[in-house]
């Protein structure tokens, strides 16, 4: 029973920090592609997209596009615009998240955009933690400086979830 409750506690603990330390690939629309009145979808609510994850945008490559732009053209639907923060025609593109914050997203082709066919997203960093309070003035010498915070935050939360997990498991 002791050996069967460790490896249950193992596998927990492993699930736990990989789920923590792994990007996700999102697919847009997930069986249905990206497609026409995307937005009518609501795909996008109540995910959230982290720093690292990468959109897959799936659609036949002859009927859509995928163009990302800034705040106004894509609330002005401006498929003309010069300010295109990147542009895929494959029917088949990975976009990488690669900074927090809002990435605007519509199709070009004429009308579609006009239809709802967009996608704003809203991309957390990899600690997604509240900003911390201001650090009080120190009173010690300051200690030799450690490892990067956003990492630091990410093994904590890791071993956070496994103590909560190693609660859990052994409640049975
Ligand atoms: C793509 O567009 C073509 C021509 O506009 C149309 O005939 C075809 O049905 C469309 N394909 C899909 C999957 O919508
Ligand atoms: C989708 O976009 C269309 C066109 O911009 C708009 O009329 C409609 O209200 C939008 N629907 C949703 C659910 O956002
Ligand atoms: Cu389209």
């Amino acid at each position: 029973m002791a050996a069967h409750r460790q490896a249950l506690l193992f596998v927990a603990v492993v699930f736990a920090v990989a789920s923590l330390a792994s990007a996700m690939e999102w697919k847009v629309g997930d069986a249905g592609g990206w497609r026409a009145q995307f937005n009518k979808t609501g795909w996008a609510d109540g995910k959230t997209f982290r720093v690292g994850d990468t959109l897959r945008f799936m659609y036949p490559k002859d009927n859509h596009t995928v163009i990302q732009v800034g705040r106004e053209d894509f609330a002005a639907c401006n498929v003309q615009t010069n300010n295109k923060l990147g542009a895929w025609y494959s029917g088949n593109d990975v976009v990488p998240l690669d900074k927090p914050g809002k990435m605007w997203f519509f199709c070009s082709v004429p009308g579609h955009c006009d239809n709802g066919m967009k996608l704003v997203i809203d991309v957390v960093g990899t600690g997604a933690a509240p900003a911390p309070a201001p650090a009080p003035a120190p009173v010690e010498p300051a200690s030799p400086p450690s490892s990067a915070p956003t990492m630091g935050y990410t093994v904590g939360g890791a071993v956070a979830v496994a103590g909560a997990v190693l609660a859990s498991v052994l409640a049975f």
